[in-house]
């Protein structure tokens, strides 16, 4: 969770029209600028290097960067989002990532979204869920070793868009997830922080050197991570809640 860099891409227009899996409503553009807007701040206020990107029309969800790649120091590796309209976008963020790392290496085989990767000191997490499959999750396993990582493929909760849309690593020793997640034992090893019932999207929050990002929708949550003595920096997600994302989603990290 120390970060040096982010990678960002401003929102298009066309994010209005960015997947979900069920409709609540459209976000409006203007709130989902602003949501990223607040983001970038506060991510340069946690003392990171931002390089923002240019906004794609033909690609909704192109906002979502987290999920065409994987970045860590030693390496990126590009991988093969689950959702048809979303492909190409690693075709999109290829060139960035040839330019900052030595090292770039690509997904073999199956489909793999970033946003089922959880990164921990000792291990990768991969979560199988509509997006990653077990060809692109065994896959990754092959590439990451190649960066000198260990890793495993775990389970994500049916109906749940991706792993970390349930959780997330609040520092080496605890996860932040929600209670259908940490039911299914794969975080055993951890001291776990369980979502308050009703607050489940608050699962995918950020912890960014000093701070963790938490939507400002969830003030159980933000109640419980304070309390526990994290300094917590509330984000509005409610815009792009409703396109299914939260705040992993809007960075590649390293
Ligand atoms: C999608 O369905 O692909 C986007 N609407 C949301 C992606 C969220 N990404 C993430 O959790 N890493």
């Amino acid at each position: 969770f120390n970060f040096n860099q982010i990678i960002v891409r401003t929102p298009s227009r066309s994010v209005v029209n960015g997947l979900r899996a069920e409709d609540r409503g459209s976000p409006t553009y203007e709130g989902v600028k602003a949501e990223h807007e607040a983001y970038v701040q506060a991510m340069r206020e946690a003392g990171v290097k931002v390089t923002v990107l240019p906004a794609l029309e033909a690609f909704p969800d192109s906002i979502f960067v987290e999920d065409p790649a994987l970045v860590f120091t030693e390496g990126a590796i590009l991988l093969r989002p689950g959702a048809a309209t979303r492909v190409k976008e690693v075709e999109e963020i290829a060139p960035t990532l040839h330019d900052m790392f030595e090292t770039v290496l690509e997904l073999p085989a199956g489909y793999a979204d970033g946003g089922d990767v959880l990164t921990t000191r000792e291990s990768v997490m991969i979560g199988l869920s509509a997006r990653t499959d077990r060809a692109g999750a065994e896959a990754l396993q092959g590439c990451l070793a190649k960066l000198g990582r260990k890793s495993e493929i775990v389970a994500t909760p049916a109906g749940v868009l991706h792993f970390k849309t349930d959780c997330s690593l609040l520092d080496d020793e605890t996860i932040l997830s929600t209670n259908r997640l940490a039911r299914s034992g794969v975080f055993e090893n951890f001291r776990q922080m369980i979502i308050p019932e009703g607050e489940e999207p608050a699962a995918n929050a950020l912890r960014v050197n000093d701070v963790v990002m938490v939507g400002s929708d969830f003030p159980r949550t933000i109640e419980m991570l304070d309390k526990a003595g994290y300094k917590v920096v509330p984000l509005k997600t409610t815009d792009i809640g409703k396109i299914d994302a939260g705040l992993s989603c809007m960075s590649l990290r390293w």
